[in-house]
């Protein structure tokens, strides 16, 4: 029977939405990722990078949720859109788009707005230590966004980013944008310049 390794977080579950809706008969295996399960060696043995979900169908090894949708998809014939190249093409498309371009982005919101201890940045001045490098230019360029991407609470959580935040920000290098008046409000004008595709399929 295939073997369904498994917690209750986003990967796995879609696979069990799958299994479940195609009616396929598995044993649930259980890994606890909070407990370490995804480090015993038998685990590892299915999937060397240590996440769920992983499956065993006999001989067949699959892990990676949208990997295993499709192998699961392509198996059995089934939530599939009718078989010819354009449709085939679509459903590549967005379950590529969804495996890369959802999935990651919202693993790491969730990783730095709840779990992502602020290492680095406590331990140093700068990300490297001493030295003002391009890394911190890099974080620089981000950083002032975090309050609108963490929320409002975002500082009081992240003191030693906002320390680097403010230290850059008042270096004169700091200044182009400000010298220059852009448009700050997100109305409908501007909604159709940056999200045409989103102002075109409402019109
Ligand atoms: N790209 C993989 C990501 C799998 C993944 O990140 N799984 C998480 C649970 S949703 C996990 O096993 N985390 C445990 C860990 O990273 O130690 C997929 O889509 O299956």
């Amino acid at each position: 029977m295939l073997k369904f390794y498994f917690n209750g977080s986003p990967n796995p579950t879609k696979v069990a939405l799958f299994l479940e809706e195609a009616g396929i008969a598995y044993e649930p295996i259980p890994i606890d990722t909070r407990t370490g399960d995804q480090f015993r060696a038998d685990f590892l043995s299915v999937n060397p990078d240590g996440k769920v979900p992983a499956i065993v169908d006999g001989e067949v090894v699959v892990f990676d949720s949208n990997a295993i949708l499709l192998y699961l998809a392509e198996k059995t014939g089934r939530f599939l859109p009718p078989n010819n190249p354009v449709n085939r093409a679509r459903l590549l498309s967005w379950l590529m788009f969804a495996a890369t371009g959802v999935g990651p982005f919202c693993g790491q919101a969730v990783h730095f707005k709840h779990f992502a201890p602020e290492n680095q940045l406590a331990k140093s001045r700068y990300v490297l230590g001493d030295v003002y490098t391009i890394v911190d230019m890099d974080v620089w360029g981000w950083a002032r966004m975090v309050p609108f991407i963490l929320g409002d609470d975002a500082w009081a959580k992240f003191p030693n980013l906002k320390r680097l935040h403010d230290e850059i920000a008042a270096r004169p290098a700091a200044a182009l944008k400000d010298k220059f008046t852009f448009k700050t409000v997100m109305d409908d004008e501007a909604r159709g310049f940056m999200f045409k595709h989103l102002a075109r399929a409402a019109a």
